[in-house]
């Protein structure tokens, strides 16, 4: 917690380090009061370091002793001043031992060394080191680590550091030690220990080179019920790396810990994976299909690092996206490989396209938009963002669809060659795809660079009597902050044509050689502002399927006719295309209505006689040749919050009245055929996660949700029926998430029923808060009464989430209320979080950086909540920088 104004950083101002670090030797004495480490590293000068000082950071560190070769150094030999501690004169080799006291069970902000339900746990990216021990904690600083940890047998029976265990013991007086040794030079941000009251699940497994190693899922005593999905998950990424991208683990043993308090997901530490528990326990009875497909995601992304962030790991922390980016690539991929099909594949894409345009999008339109590798930050943990994710995703994606999977991996092979052990930069990474394909990508840097969702304007010209057929594509960009005006992008616009029966097109572009078979899909690469395309060859007026797969994150500007996009949502064989199609009929519709309702007219009549969009889901809804989990995706309406970026000024209760009223004429339009989906999609008998019997269940819910909207005693019936015999966790929330949007008799005594049933399982006592934080009815003073309930409570980060971000970001109509009461109400809980959690509040702080964009009326009571928080008496860096940028001009 600082008053002073914080420091912005800038990209151009790296420097390399003045010295390196070669071995770490660190002891623990474990104590939850106070906990005392000492450490001892050898050090080198660097000879191509200007700077003679060794800098070294601490933070909340009690420094008992300071000795360079074997000297105590006194006062006057070193500076220590916020956070930094200095010590010139020293010689070019040197030892240094340092001894520091930690208070870790004060350690509220789930950073450095903290407790958790009486474990110890530790958080290190990206500058928790610092809170542990004085360090070079910067990324490009990589030293070899001996961990030796010694505390109470009794209550601390597990002691777990990286790499490998070389020693155990005991000490006499009840305590024990254990020593970890990891043969990898790391990062400090990659340290980890743990130390509790833990059981694990573990297995041996081969490697495809015939070593055999250690996997170990470690959770607290009465979850060894939930950790088989993990287990299989963390194999079959192994197996993926190592078959996708030749990638094989390096070390003789993969822990896995879960932890109940943590700021994100996971944490992907040299041989300690620290995780979330939401994104470890699973079993039917607690864990929904999205929670399994998230398990495997997120303990795939963890293990991927292993090669991708820690072999190779980041030059400074501009370079994030060179990790987080390529991880969240391959994690992407690894999801789709093991669904394995073709439309599997699909509805993976869109779900992850879906997540890009929900939140990346309008963090690229406002005041926190950065570019991918950004050039300066105050916090770096606010940069953990969905830009550098999720963007950088795409940005790993797009060379991939430009040099083929083949080329792609051959720049994968010469990225490791070239860099396996060393601290580099994105451009590293484009440097080792252009080399190994022989490709010139300098212009493709600016996706690095350049912040901001370029836009692409599609035209297109077919003369029959040449049979040509023209697509002309313009591009542009807005200003985003610091950066007035864009340069063209390096853009992959995969196209394909359909005739006038749908059928795929063969593709021959003008100029381009021909011979062998034509294809049906081509990548054109859009470089300049703006270029034609020229198709030859072209026999009938065709209708364009654009940007197919999504093969860029832009937003593309097509003028299709409402008859094109419900043939596009019938016959595109691209999957992608056919579920925007859709998309995009709806959003048009969907926006006449908005409109309406703000003239206030009635919008049975602004949609009157209108049977395109009904029939054209009902199409979609009964054919059986689409997989379940496409037609729950086509079928979904687009979210509040994707309808709101297609304002210019938002209104949510007109975008809420609007799509609500959609649902209700979807629901009494295809009844028959919601009902018959809803049955024909059960999936009877022992539960199982498959992608498959998923998707099943997500028709039939979605079948149900639309149902709801009748609230008719039939339906009622069925919610109460499914509520009641659900086998999993799936079918129990959807039902009772239907129900809670009925007036049906039963619904209190289910939502009571559910906390009876669960309240055991904080995982299912967080879903039992954000269903209701998001029920329409739910408005802040409901909020307020849930918040007085026992089982909430602010400081364990998922708990804080499930209610209060579910509220601020997941039900827009009520907390957007006009009389600003959730504005004062978000206002409140940022300063609360603040005080306990910086880098929590610092993401709840972001729900209001939008501001602007709404109406007046409600901007300005915006603008007093955030001037508010700005205002507060004490106020993290975290959270200043989040209101500050949202405040300026
Ligand atoms: N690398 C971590 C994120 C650390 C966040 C620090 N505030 C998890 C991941 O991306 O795998
Ligand atoms: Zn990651």
């Amino acid at each position: 917690m600082r008053t002073d104004t914080p420091q912005t950083i800038y990209r151009k101002d790296y420097t390399p380090p003045s010295f390196w670090v070669n071995t770490v030797e660190m002891g623990f004495d474990l104590d939850p009061q106070a906990t005392h480490v000492a450490t001892r590293m050898t050090l080198t000068r660097n000879s191509a370091s200007r700077s003679k000082s060794l800098v070294l950071y601490g933070e909340n560190l009690e420094l008992v002793q300071l000795r360079a070769n074997g000297k105590p150094l006194t006062k006057r030999a070193y500076t220590l001043a916020h956070g930094t501690l200095e010590i010139p004169n020293l010689p070019d080799q040197v030892t240094l031992e340092i001894e520091t006291i930690t208070h870790p069970e004060l350690n509220t902000t789930l950073m450095g060394l903290y407790v958790s339900n009486g474990n110890f746990f530790t958080q290190c990216e990206a500058e928790g080191f610092r809170k542990i021990t004085f360090f070079p904690d910067r990324p490009d600083v990589m030293a070899k680590y001996t961990v030796m940890l010694r505390a109470d047998k009794e209550t601390y029976p597990v002691l777990l550091s990286n790499g490998n265990l070389v020693e155990q013991g005991e000490l006499g007086d009840g305590r024990h030690y254990a020593v970890w040794e990891d043969p990898f030079k790391k990062p400090s941000y990659l340290f980890a220990l743990v130390a509790g009251k833990l059981v694990c699940q573990e297995e041996t497994f081969a490697l495809r080179s015939g070593r055999e190693v250690l996997l170990q899922v470690w959770v607290e005593e009465g979850n060894l019920d939930k950790t088989q999905h993990a287990m299989e998950s963390l194999k079959n990424s192994i197996r993926w790396d190592e078959e996708r991208f030749g990638l094989e683990l390096d070390l003789d043993r993969f822990m896995i810990v879960a932890v109940g308090d943590f700021n994100m997901g996971a944490m992907e530490n040299k041989g300690l994976n620290i995780f979330n528990t939401k994104y470890v326990l699973a079993n039917p009875r607690i864990a929904t299909d999205t929670d399994y497909a998230n398990i495997e995601a997120v303990v795939g992304h963890e293990y991927f690092h292993n090669w991708t962030g820690n072999r190779v790991t980041c030059r400074d922390w501009f370079q994030l996206s060179l990790k987080e980016g390529l991880t969240v690539f391959r994690d992407q991929e690894f999801s789709a490989d093991m669904i394995g099909t073709d439309s599997g594949r699909a509805v993976k894409r869109i779900e992850d396209v879906r997540v890009l345009r929900q939140a990346q999008f309008p963090e690229d339109a406002g005041p926190m938009a950065h570019p991918v590798r950004p050039d300066s930050y105050v916090e770096i943990n606010n940069f953990y963002t969905v830009t550098v994710y999720e963007k950088g995703a795409e940005v790993v994606r797009m060379y991939q669809t430009l040099l083929g999977r083949e080329g792609f991996r051959k720049g994968m092979d010469l990225y490791f060659q070239r860099h396996d052990g060393c601290a580099v930069e994105c451009d590293d990474f484009r440097a080792a795809m252009a080399d190994a394909n022989g490709r010139d990508l300098s212009q493709f840097e600016r996706w690095y660079s350049q912040a901001g969702t370029p836009r692409v304007k599609v035209e297109t010209r077919y003369d029959s009597d040449t049979q040509t057929y023209d697509i002309t594509l313009t591009q542009s960009c807005a200003p985003t902050p610091g950066q007035p005006k864009k340069l063209p992008f390096h853009i992959p616009v995969a196209v394909g044509l359909l005739d006038s029966r749908g059928r795929d097109m063969p593709l021959h572009l003008k100029g381009d050689a021909e011979g062998g078979s034509a294809p049906t899909t081509m990548v054109l690469e859009l470089t300049a502002e703006k270029q034609t395309f020229r198709f030859t060859g072209v026999t009938e007026q065709p209708v364009p399927s654009i940007l197919r797969n999504f093969s860029a994150p832009v937003v593309l500007e097509a003028d299709y006719s409402d008859e094109d996009l419900a043939f596009l949502m019938a016959h595109d064989s691209d999957a992608f295309n056919r579920w925007e199609a859709g998309q995009r009929l709806a959003t048009r519709r969907l926006l006449t209505l908005v409109e309406a309702v703000q003239n206030g007219a009635s919008l049975e009549e602004a949609d009157a006689g209108d049977g395109m969009l009904a029939n054209a889901f009902r199409a979609t809804l009964n054919d059986e040749s689409l997989d379940p989990a496409f037609r729950e995706l086509a079928l979904t309406l687009p979210s509040e919050a994707v309808l709101a970026e297609q304002m210019d000024v938002v209104d949510p209760q007109a975008i809420h009245a609007a799509r609500q009223y959609m649902r209700r004429k979807l629901a009494s339009a295809l009844r028959l055929d919601w009902q018959v989906a809803y049955q024909s999609n059960r999936t009877p008998g022992t539960y199982s996660p498959d992608a498959v019997s998923a998707g099943k269940r997500a028709l039939k819910n979605l079948a149900l949700s639309y149902l709801a909207e009748l609230d008719t005693d039939e339906v009622h019936v069925l919610m109460q029926a499914q509520n009641d015999g659900a086998n999993n966790m799936t079918d129990r929330v959807a039902a009772l998430s239907a129900l809670i949007h009925t007036q049906a008799p039963g619904k209190a005594n289910a939502l009571e029923k559910f906390y009876a049933d669960f309240e055991n399982e904080a995982l299912v006592v967080d879903k039992w808060f954000s269903l209701q934080a998001t029920a329409r009815t739910t408005d802040v003073a409901a909020v307020r009464a849930l918040m007085r309930h026992p089982a909430f409570t602010l400081k364990n980060p998922n708990r804080a989430r499930s209610l209060i971000f579910s509220f601020c970001n997941g039900n827009p109509a009520q907390f957007h209320a006009e009389d600003g009461s959730g504005y004062a109400f978000w206002a409140e809980q940022v300063i609360a979080l603040n005080a306990i959690n910086p880098q929590v509040a610092a993401r709840l702080a972001r729900t209001l950086d939008r501001w602007r964009k709404y109406t007046p009326a409600l901007q300005a009571k915006m603008r007093a909540a955030l001037q508010q928080v700005a205002g507060a008496k004490t106020l993290s860096k975290d959270v200043l920088e989040v209101v500050t940028k949202s405040l300026a001009n």
